[in-house]
């Protein structure tokens, strides 16, 4: 039996692969390896001889299978060891001309929007783009008789016959994640949502799936001259002018009251958008109050806490800044549209550094 352990412990250690490992298991502990022969003959044997073999040949067996993991588990690691060496990458290098990706402008324009408002103190809020229609209608103050849900033209997912749980739509605002928000961290809070959202229309000015950025700000005494500092603020920043004029008009959406849509002075000369001058008004957002049942379906007491919303296009506001003047060629994938509008993957919009340079 030493001899058998000498043996084998001796080759195991000599392995220099797996598949000479697994012919050494077999030889030594297969079913017709040499320890199971030896194995079988404790049937021939006295009483006396097999007490003292059978405890021998279990543990020969052990030491044998342990010597086996244990060598397999250091050839695996001398392995990948190899690979690692062999398949090394330098990611320093410079990437080859033909293959530089651009950003695309829907994610620049959301770096920028982000950058901006961070600096203003709001978060970013993400959620599901699949809800139910709980957090995109009713809890915005959309019940179900409601136009506005017609309006939307809904993607409903589609249920089985006979499945009771409450219906999903694609959401159709970012709206259901300021809801979530409110329900996650209560008042007082300060968030921005952007992403992408779905309506059931396509024409020269609409896609199925577009993008839009929602913000809200909670406090005790949020109002809309808070409101309208900040969206001054953010209008100046995003187009990178000095001064702007903004026309806050009545207006009327279900989950705010009051409710007012944003124009900006601007003209247009020779088909390009100069902001903050000029006779032309140009629609770029909607806003207003938080309605106090939107508050209340978010958990939050509209006795004690008030507080401003407002919803823009990512898109559109994408287009007039950089001039694009085909929505639907976002969504296109064209590689030289791509390159002419996209942007270099190291210029991060920073308001220190440039939002667009
Ligand atoms: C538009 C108008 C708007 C909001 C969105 C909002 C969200 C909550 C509560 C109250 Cl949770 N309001 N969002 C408010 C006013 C306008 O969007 O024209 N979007 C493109």
């Amino acid at each position: 039996m030493d001899d058998l352990k000498a043996k084998y412990l001796s080759q195991i250690a000599e392995a220099s692969d797996e598949a000479v490992l697994e012919d050494i298991r077999l030889a030594a502990v297969g079913k017709k390896g040499e320890v199971s022969l030896k194995m079988r003959e404790l049937g021939r044997m006295t009483a006396e001889e097999r007490q003292v073999a059978g405890p021998a040949l279990n543990a020969l067996k052990a030491e044998i299978n342990s010597a086996l993991a244990a060598k397999k588990a250091g050839l695996a690691d001398a392995a990948l060891d190899a690979r690692l060496r062999s398949e090394w990458l330098d990611v320093t290098l410079p990437t080859r001309p033909d293959r530089h990706g651009t950003i695309h402008p829907i994610s620049q324009v959301t770096e920028e929007v982000t950058a901006i408002f961070a600096d203003m103190g709001f978060s970013v809020a993400e959620g599901p783009r699949i809800d139910t229609d709980w957090y995109n209608f009713d809890a915005l103050n959309i019940p179900g008789h409601h136009p506005a849900r017609a309006e939307m033209d809904t993607f409903y997912m589609h249920r089985a016959e006979g499945d009771d749980r409450p219906p999903h739509v694609l959401r159709t605002h970012t709206s259901p994640v300021q809801i979530r928000s409110m329900e996650a961290t209560g008042a007082p809070m300060r968030i921005i949502c952007p992403g992408g959202v779905y309506r059931a229309d396509y024409d020269q000015t609409h896609t199925p799936m577009f993008h839009q950025v929602e913000g809200l700000a909670i406090g005790k005494d949020i109002s809309m001259a808070n409101l309208k500092w900040v969206l001054e603020e953010f209008v100046k920043s995003y187009f990178e002018v000095d001064g702007v004029d903004l026309r806050f008009r009545a207006s009327h959406f279900p989950f705010t009251e009051p409710s007012a849509e944003v124009d900006i002075r601007c003209s247009w000369e020779g088909g390009t958008l100069k902001v903050g001058e000029g006779d032309d008004w140009l629609e770029i957002l909607g806003s207003g109050m938080v309605h106090p049942k939107v508050l209340l379906a978010g958990g939050i007491d509209p006795e004690q806490w008030q507080g401003f919303a407002f919803g823009m296009g990512i898109d559109r506001i994408a287009m007039l800044k950089y001039g694009i003047p085909d929505l639907r060629a976002f969504f296109d994938s064209d590689l030289r549209w791509l390159r002419h509008y996209g942007f270099a993957a190291l210029d991060v919009p920073t308001l220190h550094g440039g939002l667009s340079r």
